[in-house]
């Protein structure tokens, strides 16, 4: 399974996974991460199950070490996971990925679900740029139109 780190967006920016699936996002151009959503990650909205560990790739540069930069990610627990690219976030360029099932875990809730917590929201831009669940499923892969 691979996702593609392109200019300002993952493609696919969908996927549907296994437990224990590895993901590798390969860096194509620029300058981008793949950071989960997770108040551990600068105070951003939780947005994947509660009992999963966040990442947080740090900036992958496309010349260093090397073009063709990779990051990897073990996904075990089921649940919808939502990243964001940190450079890019504001331009619309997230992710999603559904291990198993979605479940009713953080992901599947609204955006700005608990406002008491006073994390960072998502911005609209990206908001609007993630993959529904529902095409996540029906289709398993979901590229970037
Ligand atoms: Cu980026």
């Amino acid at each position: 399974m691979q996702t593609v780190a392109g200019k300002t967006y993952f493609d696919p920016a969908g996927v549907r996974i296994a437990p224990g699936d590895t993901v590798r996002w390969v860096q194509l151009a620029g300058f981008h991460s793949i950071t989960a959503y997770h108040p551990s990650n600068d105070n951003h909205e939780l947005r994947i199950p509660a009992s999963a560990k966040p990442w947080d790739s740090g900036i992958l540069l496309a010349d260093d070490p090397q073009p063709g930069a990779t990051f990897e990610h073990i996904f075990t627990v089921p649940g919808v996971y939502d990243y964001f690219c940190r450079p890019h976030e504001m331009a619309g360029m997230v992710g999603r990925i559904v291990v198993s099932t979605p479940g009713d875990g953080p992901g599947t809730k609204p955006f700005g679900y608990a406002p008491g917590e006073s994390w960072k929201p998502v911005p609209e831009s990206a908001r609007t740029a993630f993959p529904p669940i529902s095409e996540i499923m029906r289709k398993g892969i979901v590229r970037v139109p």
